[in-house]
């Protein structure tokens, strides 16, 4: 008799309807020895204020220019940005295999926080309120003239972020980036299928199936999705049909900041460190698509964070990854047990009080 599959087990192939791809699950990958490449764990002893810092209140930013003495969130126009208003256009493409096209946009930077040495997990619900209110704001604002507003958030020097001060990104262009194609056409493509759109449906199958929820309130859901490509990958998902972020209530929000601490703080427990990822924010096209036929899209934030066995060991993406396809090295339901089972009690909070 042919034996009984067991994705724990088994290796086997998931598709991403997101993206249109798979990913290989070999879940028994976890149980070789690694030797490899170990990262430094991220450094403890932050200074709350560094004068030299150029993220920091009254600090002096590259370009010059004097932050002012904020006690709160504070954006400012990227001063390196790789998107900038007034690029030339490169003109008509000379052959087929040498296509360019225009791209224009606006970069800024925001600080969540006056404080270098907080996170988002450690910052008060009111204070992260205001932050998914800034996120809001600036959606409309380069949602105007942008087709796609890019916030996003870097965070961890093993993943490549410069600046040890609480901030996010957001990169406004007048194109839609390769992602935001792929889920528009992804999406579409499942919205004719069905009359429904993929995210509201999948929300609603993760909520009765239970297996891989990771927090969940009355107005949010956080999986780690069942084609999770990165170990302890996590999806955002809202309970009701939501386009973007503005379109969000007074008490979505609320319940977002909520989440969003809960998730963070067992992130930040699963290693006892400042977790690191890369986070952003997909919603419906803006700009001159704004009043297009968006209903296919659901607001949704991704995580993608990069640490597999401990704070120092990260998966890389190499390889198979990079010639063939992604793979993973345990299952969705198995890192979502293990983030459903920490604690939400922040560690550093649970030391203090010990103390
Ligand atoms: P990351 O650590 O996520 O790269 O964010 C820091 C951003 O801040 C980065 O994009 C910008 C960098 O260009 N920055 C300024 O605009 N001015 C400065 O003086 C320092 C950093
Ligand atoms: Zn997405």
């Amino acid at each position: 008799m042919a034996e009984k599959f067991d994705p724990a087990e088994h290796q086997h192939v998931r598709y991403n309807p997101l993206k249109g791809d798979w990913v290989l699950v070999s879940a028994h990958r976890m149980k070789r020895p690694w030797s490899g490449q170990e990262e430094k764990p991220p450094e403890e002893d932050i200074p709350r204020h560094d004068p030299k810092n150029p993220l920091c209140p009254r600090a002096t930013r590259a370009n010059g220019k004097v932050n002012p003495d904020y006690d709160s969130t504070f954006l400012f126009d990227n001063d390196f940005p790789a998107l900038q208003p007034d690029a030339p256009d490169p003109g008509p493409s000379e052959h087929p295999l040498l296509q360019a096209a225009s791209a224009r946009g606006k970069c800024q930077v925001m600080c969540f926080h006056p404080w270098t040495d907080i996170t988002l997990p450690l910052m008060s619900l009111a204070e992260i309120r205001t932050v998914i209110d800034r996120w809001a704001e600036i959606t409309t604002d380069l949602g105007t003239n942008h087709r796609w507003v890019q916030v996003f958030e870097n965070k961890g020097a093993v993943n490549g972020c410069s600046n040890p001060h609480p901030h996010c990104q957001v990169w406004a262009s007048n194109f839609m980036p390769n992602e935001a194609t792929a889920e528009d056409n992804n999406q579409k493509e499942y919205f004719s299928k069905h009359q429904s759109p993929m995210l509201v449906d999948y929300y609603n199958l993760e909520k009765e199936k239970r297996v891989r929820i990771v927090v969940e309130n009355e107005d949010w859901l956080v999986v780690v999705p069942y084609w999770a490509v990165w170990p302890y990958e996590t999806l955002v998902l809202p309970r009701r049909h939501v386009l973007r972020l503005p379109d969000l209530t007074s008490s979505e929000r609320d319940a977002l900041a909520d989440i969003t601490k809960r998730l963070l703080c067992k992130y930040d427990n699963l290693f006892e460190v400042s977790f690191p990822y890369s986070m952003g924010w997909h919603g419906a096209p803006t700009g001159d698509l704004t009043d297009a036929e968006n209903s296919h899209w659901q607001l949704h934030a991704h995580y993608y964070p990069p640490l597999l066995r401990s704070a120092t060991v990260k998966k890389f993406m190499v390889g198979f990854e990079m010639l063939a396809q992604a793979q993973r090295d345990l299952t969705a339901e198995q890192a979502a047990e293990k983030l459903r089972n920490l604690p939400e009690l922040h560690y550093k909070i649970k030391r203090q009080q010990e103390d």
